[in-house]
């Protein structure tokens, strides 16, 4: 590990949704002991580092994003001590394990918040954002993320109270130098426990605009990365260089470009997530990614972080659909020739757990075995507006976060192995015939692909640091691009689309001579008219010396 080249340039990340990952004690939640049995197949996959969504207090309103104790263990995840216990084994291991940090709003019962709301002069009042309001009049007209106000009404002190997501998360004040110490203190706390980093939640909505702030088109421009954020993530960055550790931020609203300064090596983070891929098509309740939305949007990323800045490569997590059914067919083709187009552009993999098994959406047919908050609100805002129900649940049901919540699928006993008791949200049917297991035996299943992909990524690093070009940029159904250094240039080629596709190769690439590396279906060669079969994806190699 260098300046230049940290560790986690080189590294594969696994999210672990610990609610949904392993239930040691059968009371239908995954946990903390659980995620510890199943260690050695996380490492058998080769990845680097773990990253854990929160497994803090919670009073679960938004599965543990609203957090009640930063330094207290959900007890149905287990105790501090099996937190300790996890980290030490993943350690030995060689798996590094990142937490989510999530310090943009905290639970309203949050001892903070208690105490905020009990008087208009408590001194914990202004660890949140309060303004004069009436029962039938807001502060103003924002609309939070997960639908309706962003504004809460408290009738005790006739105030409002900010919140951009649910009214149970209510905002942390960050004008506030107080709550920015609170803060900090926690982090070094739990840095200096020995974890190796964070995954920083909506982290770009920590600062908001003037309160007057008149919305325009973007609704949600005025707690987007607004004018005045710099200064907090200089603060921040000071911390995690302190302690060396790996920080990658959830920052919607941070353009490829503005990226460059929040990711370069004097950046504020590592690297960070887009939220801008998921170009979708069609109508509500039968969307799909639309592929050449998604490889422009990925490929302009690549471009503006090419030379400076970093990063961070998902197709998965647990706020989105399966891929396999948004972007693939949900064939073992289409998740190979999704996992192999993503994985190898320039950046730290992200592979979301059950993606290496190609696990599908669910088939929802009732609003009962949904358990997201936004959809419920959304469904019942659609209700309300007069939709019929059974449309109104296809349209909530279509693209909801619970498709990547469903539980593990570890074999094909009951409960697909997960629990042995009562799941807390219901296992995919489909579990016999996707699960771990099974997949582990079977040379050619989605999981051994992944094994493959990642060792072939690892072996070269002109994954790592070399140069990003699309290939056929303006193709609606293939995504081709070249990986580049001084010793050898990769070509990427991957049919998005379920049809057999041509695509016409530039002269170029016929003269130079490339070879057959990898590949999701047989070998073949590169000729004028190319030939790729549904869901086909190759990489080839040209040797330089
Ligand atoms: O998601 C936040 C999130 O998706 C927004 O920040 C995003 O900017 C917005 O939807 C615009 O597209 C994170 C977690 O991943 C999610 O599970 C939580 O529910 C949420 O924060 C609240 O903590
Ligand atoms: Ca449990």
């Amino acid at each position: 590990m260098t300046a230049n080249n940290p560790w986690w340039k080189k590294a594969v990340g696994y999210q672990v949704y610990p609610r949904s990952f392993y239930d040691s004690n059968g009371d239908g939640i995954g946990d903390l002991q659980g995620i510890i049995q199943k260690l050695p197949y996380i490492q058998a996959l080769g990845v680097d580092f773990i990253w854990l969504n929160p497994i803090y207090t919670s009073p679960n309103v938004d599965n543990g994003y609203d957090i009640s104790d930063y330094q207290g263990i959900q007890a149905e995840y287990g105790t501090m001590a099996d937190f300790h216990e996890l980290l030490a084994q993943a350690h030995q291991r060689g798996l590094k394990v990142i937490l989510d940090l999530v310090v943009n709003h905290t639970s309203d019962q949050h001892p903070w918040f208690l105490e905020a709301k009990s008087s208009k002069d408590n001194p914990y009042r202004h660890y949140y954002h309060w303004q004069k309001a009436s029962e039938t009049k807001a502060p103003n007209q924002w609309q939070s993320f997960f639908g309706g106000s962003t504004w809460t009404y408290d009738k005790a002190s006739q105030e409002s109270y900010f919140h951009v997501f649910a009214p149970e998360q209510p905002d942390l004040n960050w004008v506030n130098e107080k709550v920015r110490q609170e803060i900090y203190q926690m982090i070094e706390w739990w840095l200096e426990l020995g974890i190796d980093g964070f995954r920083l939640d909506a982290i770009s909505h920590i600062q908001k605009a003037e309160w007057n702030f008149q919305l325009t088109d973007n609704p949600w421009a005025p707690f987007m990365n607004v004018a005045g954020i710099d200064a907090y993530m200089v603060e921040l960055q000071a911390i995690f260089e302190k302690h060396q550790s790996m920080t990658v931020g959830e920052a919607s609203g941070v353009s490829s470009r503005k990226a460059v300064n929040w990711t370069q090596d004097s950046g504020y983070l590592d690297m960070i997530f887009e939220l801008e891929h998921n170009v979708r098509e069609g109508l509500p309740g039968a969307e799909r990614i639309n592929v050449l939305g998604f490889k422009k949007v990925l490929a302009r990323w690549q471009k503006d972080l090419e030379w400076s800045g970093w990063n961070a490569l998902y197709v998965e997590n647990h706020d989105n659909p399966r891929i396999n059914s948004i972007l693939g067919n949900e064939t073992v083709q289409s998740a190979k020739a999704i996992a192999l187009c993503y994985l190898l552009l320039k950046g730290t993999p992200f592979i979301y757990q059950g993606q290496e098994l190609g696990m599908i959406n669910f088939p929802f047919a009732s609003i009962d075995q949904v358990d997201a908050k936004d959809s419920h609100n959304q469904y019942c805002l659609l209700l309300d507006k007069g939709v019929a129900p059974e449309k109104a649940l296809k349209i909530t049901t279509h693209w909801t976060r619970d498709h990547a919540r469903t539980p593990m699928q570890w074999n094909a006993t009951e409960n697909a192995g997960f629990t042995k008791g009562r799941p807390w949200l219901e296992v995919n049917p489909n579990y016999q015939r996707i699960n771990q297991e099974k997949e582990v035996e079977d040379g050619r299943s989605i999981l051994n692909f992944y094994q493959e992909l990642i060792a072939f990524w690892k072996a070269h690093d002109t994954f790592v640091t070399g140069s990003f070009d699309l290939v056929a940029k303006n193709d609606p159904e293939i995504f081709a691009y070249t990986r580049a250094d001084e010793k050898q240039t990769f070509l990427i080629m991957v049919n998005l689309s379920d049809k057999r596709r041509v695509l016409t190769m530039k002269k170029i690439f016929l003269q130079q001579k490339y070879q057959y590396v990898f590949g999701n279906r047989t070998e073949k060669e590169i000729t004028q008219n190319m030939v790729f079969e549904s869901f086909e994806a190759v990489v080839f190699r040209r040797m330089m010396k």
